[in-house]
């Protein structure tokens, strides 16, 4: 169940825009009204569980460089116009807030057609705060032609220290390796970093676990309506072309995060007929060692 405290909406300088924020017994929550960006998650008696880069732009001239970018209506590159951008259009756009209540909050936007995009739909993000926090991203389609929908939760999740952690539920899976041209591989075990990683998990529809040895802590992912997860850290030279990832110095930068997508990604498009809706969810815990 989410929180009891009704949400509070002020004007961020840095952002430059509205941020509303969900406060209660479990701890508290903010979100951009630029993007429906979940900028933090702050779980009561816990380290930030979600990672900001203290250097990403909030401006909405490129994503936000941490918390929860929605990734809509396509993932990364998009399938046939390489030169648009990055991972879709509304994370750097601004959405309306639609409705809210003791510990949630609803966003809305609409997309008509545009260039990469000949279609139209009505996209909301729910964001609750209770033991979990739970995400929503929905889609309707209100136009009148299919929509080939890829799409994700892109949430940076805050480690003590990549090297230190190992991310369990994936033994066995398919997963796109894009730093080797796509290829095809098969997870065996758990995953662990010592350089930089980027892969789309095919036909993972189950829940995924961080386990942090040096905050001595778990993060557990369960979600609804994706049948992908991505797992990404760009490791020093990625980070550095970024231009928007601290330096890693004493253990910032890439070493403080690692990124858990909750997604529709690679094979695992969405055909959203006329008039149909899709939810993409995932609910997030914290728990000890
Ligand atoms: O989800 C992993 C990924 O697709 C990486 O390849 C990297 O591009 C990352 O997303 C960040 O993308 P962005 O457009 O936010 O810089």
């Amino acid at each position: 169940m989410p929180d009891d405290a009704n949400p509070t909406t002020r004007f961020d300088d840095r952002l430059g825009g509205e941020v509303t924020e969900l406060r209660g017994p479990h701890g508290t929550a903010r979100i951009a009204t630029l993007g429906a960006h979940v900028l933090a998650w702050e779980p009561a008696g816990e380290a930030p569980a979600l990672w900001l880069s203290p250097v990403s732009r909030l401006d909405g001239a490129r994503g936000v460089r941490g918390g929860v970018p929605v990734c809509w209506p396509w993932f990364a590159q998009h399938p046939l116009d390489p030169v648009l951008s990055s991972h879709g259009f509304v994370r750097t756009e601004p959405w309306r807030r639609a409705d809210s209540g003791p510990g949630r909050i609803r966003f809305e936007t609409e997309a008509d057609a545009r260039p990469g995009f000949p279609h139209r739909a009505r996209v909301a993000l729910e964001v609750s705060l209770g033991a979990r926090l739970a995400i929503a991203l929905t889609t309707e389609n209100t136009g009148t032609t299919t929509i080939p929908l890829s799409e994700a939760l892109h949430t940076y999740f805050a480690v003590g220290d990549i090297g230190a952690i190992e991310i369990a539920g994936f033994d066995g899976l398919t997963y796109l390796d894009k730093l080797d041209d796509n290829r095809r591989k098969v997870q065996s075990g758990t995953i662990r970093f010592a350089g930089e990683l980027d892969r789309i998990y095919l036909g993972h529809t189950g829940g995924a676990e961080i386990r942090d040895r040096l905050l001595g802590r778990r993060i557990t992912i369960a979600k609804q309506g994706s049948a992908s997860s991505v797992v990404w850290n760009p490791w020093i030279e990625k980070s550095a072309r970024l231009g928007d990832i601290d330096p890693p110095g004493t253990c910032g930068g890439h070493r403080r995060f690692v990124c858990v997508e909750t997604a529709n990604a690679g094979d695992d498009v969405v055909s959203l007929a006329p008039g149909a809706r899709h939810t993409l969810a995932a609910e997030l815990a914290v728990a000890r060692l």
